[in-house]
C-alpha cells in the first residue's frame, strides 16, 4: 500500500524521531554507568539491546498511532524508550533522566508510582503488566456498561511484550478469561526479536502463537518484512530471497545480523547465489546495504508498522507479530549474549559520530538532526497521544456510612457474617452499593457470595438468563448475567483475580469513575496469585481481598488446603492493611473502615494517633473463616471500634499484678477465652488481648520507633499504650491458626517472655478439636505455654482439656 503524501512527509519526521529515540535510551543508559558517580561499583543495568528492540515500534505508537484514551504497559526493559519519548514530548525531566535507575529518578521498569512521567501501568515482572491490559479493557467495558465514563472516548488497552513474557502461564490464563468475558480494545504487540535473557527461542513460535490467539477470537497481523525488503522481493530474484529468510533458523538470522554485510553476503552467495538473478540482487547492494536490507525486519520499518496499526477496522483484540533485533542499530545487535550487554565508551562514541551528536550536547532534543528543529517541534505538539491534557484521572470518593448494618446470627463464623454484610449491602439503594463490583475464581457460593449475587446479578456484556430459573428448577442462587449486574466470575485463576482487581481498583485514575472491588478466594491460594498481588500493590491499585476459608480451621474441607504462612504475607506486603476479626461485629467495623480506606489519597503523613499511614490509604485484605463461633453481645463505642481498627483490644483486661498475657487473633478466640478462664484461679489478673490485625498493629509499633529515633519522644503505637501497664514479669501466650511468627513479635514491645503458638506443619484432616489439638493451639497448649512460660503453681484445669 503506498502511503498517503501526509504520512509519507510525517515518515520523515517519525525516522528522526526514532533514532533520537535510540539514541537518547542508550545515552541515558550509558550515562548512568560511565558519566554519573557509580558509587557502588554495581553495573547500572539499563538493557541497550533490548530497549533498542522496540524503539521503532514505540515511535510509531507514541507519535502517530496512540490517542489520548488509550493506555500502554510498556516492556520492563524498553523503559529508557519510554522515558526518552516522555522527555521528547516534554513530560519527563532532563533531571530524572540523568539520574536513570537513580535514587529518585527515572525508575528501571516503568513505574506508575515511583515515575513522573504518566505511566499508565506499571511493569517488571514479566507478563503481569500485559495480563493487566487485557483486565483493564474489561474493566472499561464494565464501567461503561454502567453507564459511566461516556463522555470520555474508549480508549485501547496496549501492551508492548518480548516474546519470551508469552513463556508466563499467566498469559495463557488471561486470553481465556479474555475470551469467556467477550475481550475488546485490547493491543498486544509482541516484540519478536527471538531472543529471551539466555537464549534464542525455538524455531517458528511465531506460528503457534498465530493459531492459539486466532483460536480465542483474536485478530492476527504478523509484521514480519520491512518495506525495504518487501521492495526487494518485488525485484528479479526477490521470491527467492523471501523464501531464503523464511527458512533461516532463528540463532543463523541473529548471528549473520550480528555479523554484518560481508557475512551476509557470504552466507546468501553460497546458499541462494547461483540461482540467476538473486545474485544480481545480492550483487547490486554494498555491504552496507545488504546489511540494512536484511535487518530491516517488519518491527524496524515504521512504514510496515503504521500501516498494521492503521489497518485495524475492528475493536476485537489484537495481537501484533512484530519481527525485530534484539539491539537493533547498536554494535551487539543480534548477539545471543546481548541482554545485559552494555556498550564500551568507544562504541559510544561511533554512536555518538553516527547520530551528529556533539560532546556535550548529549540531551539536546533536536541536536544532530536532519530537519529543522521547528518542523520537529511542530510535530511533536500535534502529536495525538499528548493533546488530551491529564491522563492521570480522579474520581470523587463514595461516602461510607461509620457503621454498617447487619443482623449477627448467635453463632455464626466471619466468612457468613462477610455473606450477610455484603447481602445487606445490596438490599439497599446507595451509591456505595452501587460502586461496588466483586469477583471470584469459582469460588463465588463457596465463599458466602451468593445472596449479594442473587441481589446484584453477574456482569456481562450481553444478558443471559439463568436457564435453571426459567425451567423453573429450584435453586438456591440465581445465575443471571446483565449489563447491569456486578459481579465478575472468573475462571479458577487467582492469578486472573489478582490482576483483575488490579484493574478495577485502578479504575478512579484510567476511567474518572471509582469502583470499589472485592475479590474473594481461598486464603490458601493466594499464594497461587501472590506476584500478581503483589503488582497490584506496587501500582497502588485499590480493592478489597477476602480469604476464607483459612488455616486449619477448614478442617475436613483437606489437608491441601490449609493455609499457613498467610498471615505473615498480611504482615509482610506493603501497600496491604490486613485483618484477621474474630466476631462479626468485629468484621463490621473493618469492612466499613476498609471500604473508606481504600478510598483515601492524602499526603504520606503518619497519623500521630497509631503512627499508621491512615490518610495515604492501600488496599486490605480480610482473613476469615468458616467456624461458627459464639458471638459477644455488646455495644460497640467509637473507642473499640477505633482499637478494632488499629489492631488490637483487651476482651479482658488485665490486673496490676498480671502473671499472663494471652493473645489471640480470629478463629482460635474459643480455646483462648476458654484457656483463661480455666487458669484464672491459678494465675494472678490473666488479661486476654483480641488481635484484629497484627499487621496495622506492628506497622503502628515500628513506625513510632522511628518516630521517637527522629527526635518525637512521646510517639507510642497502639500496641505500647495496650502494654503500658504490664508488670515485667509477665508471660505472652499468643496464639492463631497461623504462622506463630505473626504474633511472636509482641514480646519485644515492651520485653516481655513470649511463648508464640501457631501452626508450622500442615496437611492432615480431622475436625476442628482434633487438629487445634495435633498442632498445639488448643485450649490445653494455651494453659501448658502459660504454665511453662509463667512459673507458680500447677494451673489445675491443665489435666482437664
Ligand atoms: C517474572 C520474571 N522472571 C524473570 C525476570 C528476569 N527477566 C527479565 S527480562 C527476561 C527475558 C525477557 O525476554 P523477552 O521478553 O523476550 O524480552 P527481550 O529482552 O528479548 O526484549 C527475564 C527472564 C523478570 N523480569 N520477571
Ligand atoms: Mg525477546
Amino acid at each position: 500500500m503506498m502511503p498517503s503524501p501526509s504520512l509519507t512527509r510525517d515518515l520523515l519526521i517519525l525516522a528522526e524521531l526514532e533514532r533520537k529515540v535510540l539514541w537518547l535510551a542508550s545515552w541515558t543508559i550509558h550515562h548512568a554507568n560511565h558519566v554519573r558517580e557509580n558509587t557502588d561499583g554495581l553495573k547500572v543495568g539499563g538493557h541497550q539491546a533490548s530497549s533498542a528492540s522496540l524503539a521503532t515500534i514505540m515511535t510509531a505508537l507514541y507519535f502517530h498511532s496512540l490517542r489520548p484514551a488509550d493506555r500502554v504497559a510498556v516492556k520492563p526493559h524498553a523503559a529508557p524508550n519510554f522515558h526518552a519519548i516522555q522527555y521528547l514530548l516534554g513530560r519527563q525531566s532532563r533531571d530524572k533522566l540523568e539520574n536513570f535507575r537513580g535514587y529518585k529518578g527515572a525508575q528501571s521498569y516503568p513505574s506508575r508510582t515511583k515515575d513522573a512521567d504518566d505511566v499508565d501501568f506499571s511493569t517488571g515482572s514479566v507478563g503481569l503488566g500485559v495480563a493487566q491490559t487485557l483486565f483493564s479493557s474489561l474493566t472499561q467495558d464494565y464501567v461503561r456498561a454502567h453507564g459511566w465514563g461516556r463522555s470520555r472516548p474508549e480508549g485501547r488497552m496496549i501492551a508492548l511484550l518480548g516474546d519470551a513474557e508469552l513463556d508466563e502461564g499467566n498469559i495463557f490464563e488471561a486470553i481465556l478469561e479474555g475470551w469467556k468475558q467477550g475481550l475488546r480494545n485490547c493491543w498486544w504487540i509482541v516484540d519478536y526479536n527471538r531472543q529471551s535473557l539466555d537464549a534464542v527461542v525455538r524455531e517458528g513460535l511465531w506460528e503457534r502463537y498465530q493459531n492459539l490467539f486466532r483460536n480465542f477470537g483474536w485478530d492476527v497481523v504478523v509484521v514480519k518484512y520491512g518495506s525495504l525488503q518487501q521492495a526487494a522481493f518485488a525485484e528479479p530474484g526477490g521470491e527467492l530471497l523471501r523464501q531464503w529468510i523464511d527458512r533461516c533458523p532463528n540463532q543463523l538470522y541473529s548471528a549473520l545480523v550480528f555479523q554484518g554485510g560481508a557475512a551476509w553476503r557470504k552466507r546468501l552467495l553460497d546458499e541462494i547465489g547461483d540461482q540467476g538473478p538473486v545474485m544480481q540482487l545480492i550483487e547490486r547492494r554494498s555491504d552496507k546495504e545488504l546489511a540494512r536490507l536484511m535487518n530491516n525486519l517488519g518491527g524496524h520499518d515504521l512504514a510496515a508498522i503504521i500501516d498494521a496499526f492503521d489497518g485495524i477496522d475492528h475493536d476485537r483484540p489484537v495481537c501484533f507479530i512484530a519481527y525485530t533485533i534484539k539491539g537493533y542499530g547498536l554494535p551487539f545487535a543480534g548477539h545471543k549474549d546481548n541482554h545485559a550487554g552494555l556498550m564500551t565508551p568507544a562504541q559510544m562514541e561511533t554512536l555518538r559520530a553516527a547520530m551528529n551528536i556533539r560532546p556535550g550536547q548529549e540531551w539536546d532534543r533536536f541536536e544532530g538532526l536532519q530537519q529543522p528543529a521547528e518542523n520537529i517541534q511542530a510535530f511533536v505538539d500535534r502529536v495525538p497521544f499528548a493533546s488530551g491534557g491529564e491522563r492521570r484521572l480522579q474520581a470523587p470518593r463514595v461516602d461510607v456510612p461509620a457503621e454498617l448494618a447487619v443482623t449477627i446470627q448467635w453463632q455464626t463464623s466471619t466468612q457468613l457474617g462477610f455473606g450477610a454484610l455484603l447481602n445487606e449491602l445490596a438490599r439497599g439503594t446507595t451509591p456505595l452499593a452501587a460502586r461496588i463490583v466483586t469477583a471470584s475464581p469459582d469460588v463465588t457460593v463457596s465463599t458466602s457470595l451468593g445472596p449479594w449475587v442473587n441481589r446484584r446479578k453477574l456482569f456481562a456484556r450481553e444478558a443471559l438468563a439463568d436457564t435453571f430459573k426459567s425451567e423453573r428448577i429450584p435453586s438456591t442462587f440465581s445465575w443471571e448475567f446483565s449489563p447491569a449486574g456486578q459481579h465478575i466470575e472468573l475462571g479458577i485463576a487467582e492469578m486472573n483475580l489478582f490482576a483483575l482487581l488490579s484493574a478495577l481498583g485502578l479504575s478512579h485514575a484510567i476511567n474518572g469513575e471509582r469502583l470499589l472491588p472485592i475479590g474473594t478466594l481461598y486464603d490458601p491460594f493466594i499464594a497461587r496469585g501472590l506476584d500478581a498481588l503483589n503488582y497490584a500493590c506496587y501500582q497502588d491499585a485499590r480493592f478489597i481481598l477476602v480469604a476464607t476459608p483459612s488455616g486449619i480451621t477448614l478442617a475436613p474441607e483437606g489437608g491441601a488446603h490449609q493455609s499457613i504462612v498467610e498471615p505473615l504475607i498480611g504482615i509482610g506486603q506493603d501497600g496491604l492493611a490486613a485483618f484477621e476479626p474474630a466476631f462479626v461485629d468485629e468484621l463490621a467495623v473493618i469492612v466499613a473502615f476498609a471500604l473508606d480506606y481504600i478510598q483515601r489519597d492524602g499526603g504520606g503523613e503518619l497519623s500521630e494517633r497509631n503512627w499508621l499511614r491512615d490518610e495515604t490509604g492501600g488496599s486490605v485484605y480480610l482473613r476469615l473463616s468458616t467456624r461458627p463461633i459464639e458471638q459477644i453481645k455488646r455495644e460497640m463505642p467509637a473507642e473499640l471500634r477505633q482499637a478494632i481498627v488499629d489492631g488490637a483490644y483487651w476482651l479482658r483486661k488485665p490486673g496490676p499484678n498480671c502473671q499472663v498475657v494471652v493473645a489471640y487473633t480470629g478463629a482460635v478466640v474459643p480455646e483462648a477465652i476458654q484457656a483463661v478462664g480455666l487458669m484464672a484461679e491459678d494465675r494472678r489478673d490473666v488479661g486476654l488481648l483480641a488481635v484484629t490485625s497484627a499487621d496495622r498493629l506492628n506497622a503502628g509499633w515500628t513506625a513510632a520507633w522511628r518516630a521517637r529515633e527522629r527526635g518525637l519522644v512521646h510517639a507510642r503505637s497502639h500496641i505500647e499504650r495496650l502494654f503500658g501497664g504490664l508488670p515485667p514479669h509477665c508471660g505472652i501466650v499468643s496464639v492463631l491458626d497461623g504462622h506463630p511468627a505473626a504474633l511472636a513479635w509482641l514480646g519485644a514491645v515492651q520485653g516481655h517472655r513470649v511463648r508464640p503458638l501457631g501452626v508450622e506443619h500442615f496437611g492432615q484432616t480431622g475436625s476442628i478439636a482434633e487438629l487445634y489439638r495435633h498442632y498445639g493451639i488448643d485450649t490445653h497448649a494455651i494453659m501448658a505455654a502459660a504454665e511453662a512460660i509463667a512459673p507458680g503453681r500447677p494451673i489445675r484445669h491443665l489435666g482437664v482439656v
